[in-house]
């Protein structure tokens, strides 16, 4: 397989560190991390699972805010290096045609991508269980809410940011109404971004490893000249609970359900204190990433412990190799 390279615009002001002495990982961490601490937002008990993309000269994103009531909210964040964030006190309000889809619940781990002329949002939405929510906006001002994409019970809605055979291209996670013991990603197509369907099964857990619980898509896939590069979260279920991590695979261009390569070992892992102490033990859940074509330099936004956010990096190359090496 040839050497890909990274499909995209420039992107010369991503947040970046270059990788630790002494570091031997493909995926390292940034030495800021947290880079957003729980309590950013008055009334917040947690910042977590939150999704960014360039925006003007700089950063503008979607951020989970769970409050000190424990309502699970989004709220717009913007920020000039992608490092330091002002979140919004106030959570988004859609605007929505249809009162009862509109109705807030909750919603969380939102997803951002541009597509087209617009920055669409998904995330997990209430309407008699959790859903895939789609909604747009071009300013991170005002945000429309379109229907849901799924049925309940659905988890981890995550857009490709163009169409694919002339057709707008989501994955997800079948769930249910609980924590979900189990989980596999589908692959669906959408001639409008309302109607979906076409779907098709992409990936399942594997037995004795990292990711043998469930699965679930993080950032918005990133386009290469030999696949769709697709960083995702796997679930373990030890004797103390559920232990979250991520790896990446790479998905065929055309035919995203096909899936060319897939890490057998994880990319990161809960370590630091703040993945492994917070509301939720032991959990890091990738949400977004940016990359920058020429410089191969990709970084990760992941929520750390259910409880803060944080930022890893890797270079594009180095990755190839590593996942060209260590499939499954
Ligand atoms: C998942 C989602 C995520 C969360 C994870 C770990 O089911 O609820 O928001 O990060 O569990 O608690």
């Amino acid at each position: 397989m040839p050497q890909a390279r990274l499909v995209g615009p420039d992107l010369s002001n991503i947040p970046w560190e270059e990788r630790p002495k002494g570091c031997q990982d493909v995926v390292w961490r940034s030495n800021r991390n947290p880079i957003i601490t729980r309590d950013a937002v008055p009334g917040a008990n947690s910042i977590f699972n939150s999704a960014v993309v360039p925006f003007q000269a700089g950063f503008a994103g979607v951020f989970r805010v769970d409050t000190t009531e424990r309502a699970m909210q989004l709220h717009v964040g913007r920020s000039k290096d992608g490092v330091h964030w002002q979140i919004e006190p106030h959570r988004i309000e859609f605007s929505c045609d249809d009162p009862e889809l509109g109705r807030f619940v909750y919603g969380y781990d939102p997803r951002v991508c541009w597509l087209e002329d617009r920055c669409y949002v998904t995330w997990c939405n209430w309407y008699h269980g959790p859903t895939i929510g789609i909604a747009y906006t071009h300013d991170f001002k005002a945000f429309y809410q379109l229907e849901n994409a799924f049925l309940p019970f659905n988890r981890n809605g995550v857009l490709f940011p163009r169409k694919i055979r002339g057709k707008y291209a989501m994955l997800s996670r079948p769930s249910d109404p609980g924590h979900t013991p189990f989980g596999d990603i589908f692959y669906s197509e959408s001639p409008d971004l309302i109607h979906w369907g076409k779907h098709r099964h992409v990936m399942s857990p594997v037995p004795n490893s990292w990711q043998s619980t469930k699965i679930g898509a993080g950032p918005t896939p990133i386009e290469t000249t030999e696949g769709w590069l697709l960083f995702y979260h796997g679930v373990l279920t030890s004797c103390n609970g559920f232990v979250y991590s991520f790896g990446a695979a790479l998905l065929d261009l055309e035919e995203p359900w096909k899936v060319i390569r897939r890490t057998r070992p994880y990319l990161l892992s809960p370590r630091e204190p703040y993945e492994r102490v917070g509301d939720v033990p032991n959990v890091v859940f990738p949400t977004a990433a940016l990359y920058d074509p020429p410089t191969g330099r990709i970084a990760i936004y992941y929520g750390g412990a259910d409880t803060v956010t944080c930022l890893a990096f890797t270079l594009f190359d180095e990755l190839w190799d590593f996942i060209k090496e260590n499939s499954l």
